[in-house]
């Protein structure tokens, strides 16, 4: 199957299935359950939850037994930009190409509507079907550490914090691999989980996710300063506006486009163990080196 097939089948598999996972919008209190249906479907590209998908198959798995993951990922994830979109963050107003879920449902329901996206990741990735190697512990343990202070929550303050000063690129790359790469790998991790991956394949995949979440990360960076607005459903040139540190101005961009490639090159290399299972993420690798959105 070509890629762009690929993407748009397992994207939609992963709606129709969060389609089911999430509380009706109609159930009350209706507004928090709208403002949380609004938030997830406003058209992302479901990087994540295909990921997860890709990596149950690549280790031999089912993607049903994939499906319940992949949407806590992009749960997880959605929660991370609604609250991210706050005045109190980045205050944005635009997201995938929408109005903020602030500026639609007011602030107080936006830091509720992710609050409870964050507890529903949890509520659906238990859901997951377990494997004689991974438990419900695994899965919940995997998840929680990523999206704790250590990761996801980590990288935002290590990036609150570095606003409006110079880092280094060693203080750069932490920030990215907490807030980009650490959920990118957590995907894939529990993609395989639930193909009874052996520990080498969760290994192998783990650096993958890495080294794809920096390159993913750096290809953002760029591309929030080459791109408009209207391409990127969200506001173009904001880190310059912030003076945020990325790889781009701490780099140029010719060198961050190199290693942009770079990192792709590593990604694809750590796959090895994974023999002939693992094109298509390479496809994917390769795809999103070379992705304008
Ligand atoms: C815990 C509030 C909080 C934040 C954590 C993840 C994060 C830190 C903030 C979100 C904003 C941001 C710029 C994150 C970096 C990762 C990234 C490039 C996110 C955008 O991901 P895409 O392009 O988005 O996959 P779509 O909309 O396609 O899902």
């Amino acid at each position: 199957m070509h890629l762009k097939n690929y993407l748009s089948d397992r994207a939609a598999d992963v709606d129709a299935a969060m389609d089911v996972f999430l509380p009706k919008a109609k159930d009350r209190p209706a507004t928090i359950h709208a403002a949380m249906r609004y938030a997830v479907f406003a058209g992302g590209k479901r990087l994540r939850p295909v990921l997860c998908l890709a990596a149950a198959e690549a280790c031999g798995g089912a993607l049903s037994n994939a499906l319940a993951p992949a949407c806590a990922v992009e749960l997880m994830h959605t929660y991370s930009l609604v609250h991210d979109d706050l005045p109190a963050m980045d205050d944005d107003d635009l997201r995938r190409g929408r109005p903020t879920c602030h500026k639609v449902y007011g602030e107080g329901m936006a830091v509720l509507c992710g609050d409870a996206l964050l507890t529903e990741a949890f509520l659906v990735l238990a859901q997951t079907p377990v494997t004689k190697r991974y438990g419900t512990r695994d899965l919940i343990t995997e998840l929680a550490a990523t999206g704790g202070s250590k990761q996801l929550i980590g990288g935002q303050v290590m990036d609150l914090e570095g606003e409006g000063k110079k880092l280094t690129r060693r203080e750069l790359v932490r920030i990215h691999e907490a807030k980009t790469a650490a959920l990118l790998t957590t995907a894939l991790r529990l993609g395989a989980m639930t193909a009874n991956a052996s520990p080498a394949k969760l290994v192998a995949l783990t650096q993958f996710g890495y080294n794809l979440g920096l390159a993913f990360q750096v290809i953002d960076d760029i591309l929030d300063i080459t791109q408009s607005t209207e391409v990127l459903g969200k506001t173009a040139g904001k880190d310059q506006a912030v003076a945020k540190a990325t790889y781009p101005s701490v780099l140029g961009l010719a060198e961050s486009r190199k290693q942009a490639a770079k990192l792709t090159r590593a990604a694809m290399n750590a796959l090895r163990p994974l023999g002939k299972k693992a094109a298509r993420l390479e496809e994917i690798a390769a795809y999103l080196l070379r992705r304008e959105y």
